[in-house]
């Protein structure tokens, strides 16, 4: 289903800058820029060679708008496929806005967020995940996740379940065979080949699904939470790692009081950061709120920077803390080892039972690169970047793959139970079913457009 209406957006951020491009794309793409167009060479943007870029000026009627470049790409050799058109006039908000406007007058309707590369897709020039790898590009925030990306924008993914489709189908195909024509001597579906080949199917589906998690990590980057009673160092900890005085420190308990949220590029690891208002019970309104943000906060944590501070007794704080992380991943910090520490091993050992511990001082030269370090170490065993693995990333594909297995695992059960051919078809028509909602091919409308309204306008 072809959509022929001609869509125009500003594809550049908005803001000072030395230029801006407006671009169309659909059938009139050329006739409407055309219009508002004047080469200073003799030919029209109309006659014009294709991919030619010609300089000129946006008339409306006869008030000059701007000086700009123009780009005619005809259809199909284009992002779209369809006919697109580029201008690059000068940046900032009046100029560009002016002509995307004038665009519309005469005929363009104002694109959806993602609709140029939805149209690149339903066009067949992309598939889903490379489609989707797109708007991960732009989105990267570390190198890492743009590594993913762009593998993903190459079909890394693709392939991969391509693979698996295929030999999913070749089960299928086995099967027919053998229902359609059970006396031939052709290829005897024998059970026990079926049997190897869903285990194959499996353990495929199982290594994407067990990256998947990794994958988030990468995009999106290692939640982390820092948590702690008053003054124990939580903000310290934080500027530490982010190398910049961001959050307020004082010797005053209960300084912090809202959370504190960052990034920090951890040799291209992506660390989320948040810095939390220490815990404690407290009468005071705002402060309470803090604690009990703090505490939410960890729900969605991937990892917990837990601190201790060791020049002071511990108290029944510490022991809240200890419990509020029992079942996280965390890393905990005995602060302070500057100062001379009042608490004992046998206190540690209480509060901590075999949990190992770092002592650090967060505000010592070179400290916080012994956290980075094991922070790097547990999630990605201090090595990542020679990783060519194919990462799932995206939340979607993680469950159409889910979904897979679980069709999958029917497929084995009934094979072990030797049930009737056709029975396990059924089956297997699920799993490719998933598979192919992870590429596009059996994706519905709805989640389409859930896809792409996650783009930026213009892209
Ligand atoms: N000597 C020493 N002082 C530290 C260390 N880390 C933090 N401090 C000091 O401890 C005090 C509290 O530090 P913060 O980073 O504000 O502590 P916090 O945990 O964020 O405190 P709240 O926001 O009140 O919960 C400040 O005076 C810091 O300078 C350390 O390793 N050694
Ligand atoms: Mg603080």
């Amino acid at each position: 289903m072809m959509s022929t209406e001609t869509i125009s957006a500003i594809s550049t951020a908005t803001g000072e800058a030395g230029i801006g491009i407006v671009r169309m794309s659909g059938e009139k793409s050329v006739e409407i820029a055309n219009s508002m167009f004047k080469p200073i060479s003799k030919k029209s943007l109309t006659d014009s060679e294709n991919r030619k870029l010609l300089y000129g000026h946006i008339y409306d009627g006869d008030k000059l708008i701007d000086e700009v470049l123009i780009a005619k790409m005809m259809a199909p050799s284009t992002y779209t496929r369809e006919d697109v058109v580029e201008i690059y006039c000068h940046g900032g908000i009046i100029s560009v806005r002016k002509i995307l406007n004038m665009t519309l007058d005469r005929g363009a309707r104002i694109a959806e967020p993602g609709e140029f590369t939805k149209r690149a897709f339903l066009n067949g020039r992309l598939d889903l995940t490379q489609a989707e790898a797109v708007i991960d590009l732009i989105k990267s925030k570390s190198e890492i996740s743009y590594d993913v990306s762009i593998r993903q924008l190459e079909g890394s993914l693709s392939g991969k379940i391509e693979e698996i489709r295929e030999k999913v189908m070749s089960m299928t195909a086995l099967i027919v065979a053998n229902i359609d024509f059970p006396e031939d001597e052709i290829v005897e579906a024998t059970y026990s080949s079926l049997n190897s080949d869903a285990k194959d199917v499996i353990k495929s589906l199982d290594e994407l699904i067990e990256n998947s998690n990794r994958g988030k990590l990468l995009r999106d980057g290692i939640n982390t939470v820092i948590l702690g009673k008053p003054n124990v160092g939580k903000s310290s900890l934080l500027n530490g790692l982010l190398r910049d005085e961001r959050a307020i420190v004082t010797d005053i308990p209960g300084t912090t009081r809202d959370v504190i949220t960052d990034y920090v590029n951890l040799e291209g690891i992506l660390l989320k950061i948040t810095d939390t208002a220490g815990i404690r019970n407290t009468e005071d309104k705002v402060e309470k709120i803090g604690v009990d943000l703090a505490k939410k906060s960890i729900e969605d944590s991937d990892l917990v920077i837990a601190i201790f501070d060791g020049s002071r007794p511990f108290d029944i704080n510490d022991e809240e803390i200890i419990n509020l992380i029992k079942n996280k991943k965390s890393i905990i910090l005995m602060n302070k080892s500057d100062l001379s520490r009042v608490v004992s091993e046998k206190d540690i050992r209480e509060l901590l039972g075999d949990r190992e511990y770092l002592d650090i001082s967060v505000v010592g030269q070179g400290e916080i690169l012994k956290i980075e370090e094991q922070i790097k170490n547990m999630f990605f065993d201090g090595e990542i970047r020679e990783n060519s693995e194919v990462y799932v990333n995206n939340l979607r594909h993680v469950r159409a793959l889910k979904r897979a297995r679980e069709s999958m695992d029917e497929v084995k059960l009934d094979i072990d139970n030797e049930v009737f051919l056709d029975l396990l078809e059924v089956n297997l028509e699920d799993v490719l079913s998933s598979l192919g909602e992870i590429t596009g091919q059996t994706t519905t409308e709805d989640v389409l457009d859930k896809v792409f309204s996650e783009f930026c306008i213009g892209k």
